[in-house]
């Protein structure tokens, strides 16, 4: 049976000039952008939970997607066919990755043996179907934040009772991203926050969570798991501060507890803006201190100060998110994952369609401009002038490398004299950029 008969063939590649809602503008995956396929840069992976297990409930009221899928009362075989659905939709999109929490996949079973029974035979679906299709796990995860247990945290629980049941999951959910080849793994803090310090040993919860993650990190190391251990920082929501702030704070959270060498960050645009922060910021932070693995790719709304997790649309966001990562020769294991639901009122199956096509082509048109700009070195050359004293001059070399004093700089200061005023260009530099986005790329 078909769960998107709307949709016949693979989603095809018509160029920039297309009319056609269900072709893609852009994105033309094989073709060679600084060496690589646009697929190799752009590792797109479609999140289970918005796409598959998405209802359009929101705060206010219940569901308003009537789906196909997953509507078998017995919840396994709903499970399978919400799994065949996923997998159909990959297909006919042309994404290459999926990612998943545990519960996404298989539902709760009411015990430890249970739920760990049912993973296992959604694993095993899931690997017949990746056989069958060739699609891949990008990064799975564990679901520590839905089940009422989980109230005040997981790691961070007051109660070790509750942290072996988070421990119990992420090791399952570990061996199952293990059997079907997955090359992340996720670590989203949901509720490992507070909602009021009145209740809260700020020092012992950050204790423990580092616990758990060297837990963790032993554990992935004991079966052999060679794939990227990735924290996504939030800032809020659903506590009113979560631990993993943003990128600064969960580096400085690694350095703090030995745990460095061990994780990279997954950088999810709607929370760097949720922390006040664009996303390029939190990507920068990630990237310079060589920590940047992957991405979440979706968009916030200004007027709205929750996570909206709208489909990403942005094509200046998404060429600066671009820039920073062909700066760092690529993504690795990571890769781009959606992170982002339809809108309540876009109930229809083929909104899921319009939505991800939307999405891939942002970022191929994004690779693409921002391909162009390092080629040219619109902001590179620039950037290489202003900093320029400290690569040229023996003062600067001596600040750098922390080789000089007050001193000898005082000193400096003294013989040189008023240092010259020199623009920072930033609306020329802004004009460039809008420049470079709307001229055509062929
Ligand atoms: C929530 C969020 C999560 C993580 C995975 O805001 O982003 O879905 O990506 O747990
Ligand atoms: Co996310």
């Amino acid at each position: 049976m078909s769960y998107f008969p709307e949709v016949e063939k693979p989603i095809p590649y018509e160029g920039p000039d297309s009319k056609n809602s269900l072709a893609f503008r852009y994105y033309d995956k094989d073709r060679e952008v600084a060496g690589k396929r646009m697929s190799e840069h752009l590792k797109f992976a479609v999140c289970y939970w918005h796409t598959m297990r998405g209802t359009g409930a929101d705060v206010f009221g219940g569901g308003s997607f009537v789906r196909p899928w997953g509507r078998e009362s017995d919840p396994i075989k709903a499970a399978r066919s919400t799994m065949d659905a996923a997998f159909e939709l990959f297909e006919k999109l042309g994404v290459e990755y999926y990612c998943f929490h545990d519960r996404d996949i298989a539902p709760e079973g009411g015990s430890v043996s249970a739920n760990h029974q049912n993973l296992s035979a959604m694993v095993e679906h899931a690997a017949r179907r990746q056989k069958e299709t060739g699609v891949r796990l990008l990064w799975a995860t564990a679901n520590l934040f839905s089940h009422p247990r989980f109230t005040h945290g997981a790691a961070t629980n007051p109660d070790p009772l509750v942290f072996s049941h988070a421990a119990a999951q992420v090791r399952r959910a570990m061996d199952a991203t293990l059997e079907l080849g997955g090359t992340g793994y996720v670590f989203w803090g949901g509720r490992e926050g507070y909602s009021t310090l009145l209740n809260t040993d700020l020092k012992q919860e950050r204790e423990q969570m580092a616990a758990f993650l060297h837990l963790a990190s032993d554990y992935a190391k004991s079966i052999g798991f060679e794939g990227t251990l990735l924290i996504e920082p939030k800032p809020m929501e659903p506590t009113t501060h979560q631990y993993d702030y943003d990128a600064a704070t969960t580096i400085g959270f690694l350095r703090e507890f030995d745990l460095f060498d061990r994780f990279k960050l997954n950088i999810e645009s709607n929370h760097a803006t949720l922390a006040a922060h664009t996303w390029e910021h939190d990507l920068m932070v990630a990237s310079i201190a060589g920590r940047l693995g992957s991405l979440d790719i979706n968009r916030g709304d200004l007027n709205l100060g929750w996570d909206t997790d709208q489909f990403p649309t942005d094509l200046k966001s998404a060429t600066l998110a671009m820039l920073i990562v062909l700066e760092q020769g690529g993504l690795g294991d990571g890769g781009l994952n959606f992170d982002a639901k339809l809108r309540r009122g876009s109930f229809d199956t083929v909104d899921l369609f319009h939505a991800h096509i939307g999405g891939m082509d942002t970022f191929a048109h994004a690779l693409l401009v921002a391909q162009k700009m390092r080629e040219d070195g619109v902001l590179s050359k620039p950037l290489a002038k202003r900093y320029a004293g400290f690569r040229e001059t023996e003062l600067g070399r001596k600040i750098l490398a922390r080789e000089t004093t007050f001193g000898e700089l005082e000193e400096a200061a003294a013989a040189g004299g008023e240092p010259p005023r020199v623009s920072g260009r930033q609306e020329a530099l802004e004009n460039l950029v809008n420049d470079y986005l709307s001229r055509n790329i062929d």
